[in-house]
């Protein structure tokens, strides 16, 4: 483990701001910690990469043990795995408690764990699928930023980045409750900025658009590959690496300026307009 610095997040940062080319000139000196939720697949691991490239610490947290070890073995010695299930309030209540010293101050939190289930219109969704939907998105998110954001509030320093979605502000068919976990995650994130006024703490919500090369479709329609992969045909969509570039620009801003959300669509998407039905 390199030492540790103590620092503010985003304040030591703006060599690299300046300076598009580092990666690669290797790893620059330890930022501090950040714990990213759903490192095991998608997003999450290419945000834990990242991050790691960028030199911070990762907890990397999802329920997937195999997959926690394969991204440490992958990673190196600034990488601590914690399997946990954000749904697991016991668990997620303890975590902080359980983490390594060198990992205690987590001076970022991503929640990106998260999940579609179904895409039917509402009146023939399954309800175990929105309570999921719920458990995981709302309450799993709240649960990890009540665990994490005191311990940042007292240190005067940290950086909540949550996972949200254009599908939070724009509606479309079947996305009902998935939608509407992602509008609570926007205004959730809105509202805590509201409350962190005063404090150096950071809030910021990224809400991509259609994104490839991550599990979250085969994911939607119950491990069918083939569905999913037709959602992303002919198309040229985002991908984790260009979510993991949205999170690791906002964290190393300088530490005055706060990214409120980031909205963010590939260049073939856009919204729809009305639907009408004519008879
Ligand atoms: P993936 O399905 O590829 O990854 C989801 C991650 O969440 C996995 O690592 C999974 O790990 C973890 N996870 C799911 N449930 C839990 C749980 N209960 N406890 C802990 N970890 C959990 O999806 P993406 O990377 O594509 O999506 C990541 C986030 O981004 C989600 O919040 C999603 O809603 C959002 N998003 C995705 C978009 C897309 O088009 N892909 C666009 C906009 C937003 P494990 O199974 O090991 O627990
Ligand atoms: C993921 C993007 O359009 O499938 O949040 O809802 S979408």
């Amino acid at each position: 483990m390199r030492p540790r610095q103590t620092h503010v997040p985003g304040a030591l940062q703006q060599e690299h701001h300046h300076d598009p080319d580092h990666h690669q000139h290797g790893r620059s000196p330890m930022k501090g910690t950040a714990l990213v939720t759903g490192a095991t697949a998608g997003f999450g691991a290419a945000i834990a990469t990242r991050l790691v490239a960028d030199g911070w610490r990762v907890v990397a947290v999802g329920r997937r043990q195999d997959r926690l070890d394969a991204l440490a073995a992958d990673l190196g010695d600034a990488v601590h795995a914690a399997a946990l299930d954000v749904t697991d309030t016991a668990a997620v209540a303890a975590l902080p408690d359980s983490l390594p010293e060198a990992f205690r101050d987590v001076d970022v939190l991503v929640n990106n764990a998260g999940l579609a289930l179904g895409l039917s219109p509402a009146f023939k969704a399954e309800l175990a699928d929105w309570d999921r939907m719920v458990a995981t998105n709302v309450t799993g998110l709240i649960h990890m930023t009540h665990a994490l954001l005191p311990g940042m509030v007292a240190r005067n320093r940290g950086h909540i980045v949550n996972l949200g979605s254009v599908a939070g502000t724009y509606p479309y068919p079947g996305g009902h409750v998935y939608g509407g976990t992602k509008a609570f995650v926007r205004q959730f994130t809105l509202n805590l900025k509201a409350d962190l006024v005063g404090t150096n703490v950071r809030v910021t919500d990224i809400e991509p658009g259609l994104c490839g090369g991550t599990e979250f479709s085969a994911v939607r329609f119950g491990g069918d590959q083939a569905k999913a992969d037709e959602v992303y045909r002919g198309t040229t969509p985002l991908s984790a690496a260009d979510i993991a570039e949205a999170v690791a620009w906002a964290v190393q801003l300088p530490a005055h300026v706060n990214i409120n959300r980031i909205e963010m669509m590939p260049t073939c998407q856009a919204t729809a307009p009305f639907a009408i039905k004519r008879t």
